[in-house]
């Protein structure tokens, strides 16, 4: 009999033995994260790059740092899961767009469209899907500009075409972010505080967003662009 792709799943179990199962029946995993891994690395140069060009060109660096991160096997087996689809590794590729991450934390909001226009130029790249959480921030008060990309990864037989998450970010947005994660996953908020606290954070955010903004007035005072 045929043994059966599917990856088996058991709740509770650790990130090691789920790692354990992944490689015993379904060995493509760990071939499909190099993939991953090999996209992130491509599309961090692309930025580094462009961040080069910028320096030369505006004489200032658009970029503070630029963050990669691989979802964990209990991350995808968790999201697979959530979204009821089987778990292979074919499905994992097909379905998830944000296996690679690559988070790119910018100095002011200006750089970041700056910086997804430049990219969006590159002809070996494709921007399957822009979502603007700058100008449409999340309920939550969250802020980024999230893109899915396309980038060629060249193996020794063959060129890849694989999906990248990029989320573009100021260091105030990512500063409420990172806060904000370890503020909500980490502590069980007791329901009578739960819409109390969701407002504190969105006012924290909404200051946020205030303070990038007057931050990019007084660059724009400085280099007497008004
Ligand atoms: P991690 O560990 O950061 O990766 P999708 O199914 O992915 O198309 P979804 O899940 O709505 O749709 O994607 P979305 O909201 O565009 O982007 C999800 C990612 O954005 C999250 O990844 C976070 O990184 C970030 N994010 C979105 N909303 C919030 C928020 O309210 N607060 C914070 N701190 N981050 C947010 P993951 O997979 O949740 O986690």
């Amino acid at each position: 009999m045929r043994e059966s792709r599917e990856i088996a799943f058991a709740p509770g179990m650790n990130d090691g033995a789920l790692f354990e199962q992944i490689r015993h029946r379904g060995a493509d995993y760990v071939r499909l994260m190099s993939y991953y891994s090999a996209a992130m690395l491509e599309v961090e140069t692309k930025f580094k790059v462009l961040s080069i060009e910028f320096n030369g060109k505006f004489d200032r660096n658009p970029i503070e740092s630029i963050k990669t991160r691989l979802k964990t096997p209990k991350s995808v087996i968790e999201k697979m899961n959530r979204i009821g689809k089987p778990l292979t590794v074919e499905m994992i590729e097909k379905e998830l767009s944000d296996v690679a991450g690559v988070r790119v934390i910018c100095s002011f909001v200006d750089d970041i469209y700056k910086l997804a226009d430049m990219l969006a130029l590159q002809d070996d790249l494709y921007i399957l899907k822009v979502k603007d959480y700058i100008k449409h921030p999340k309920p939550s008060g969250y802020r980024s500009l999230h893109m899915i990309v396309e980038v060629p990864i060249f193996l020794s037989k063959e060129k890849r075409y694989m999906r990248v998450e990029v989320q573009l970010r100021t260091i105030a947005m990512d500063f409420w972010a990172s806060l904000e994660h370890k503020l909500r996953y980490k502590q069980d908020i007791p329901q009578e505080h739960a819409k109390e606290i969701a407002e504190q954070l969105q006012q924290c955010a909404k200051s946020v967003g205030e303070m990038d903004q007057q931050m990019l007035s007084i660059r724009k005072q400085i280099e007497g662009d008004y």
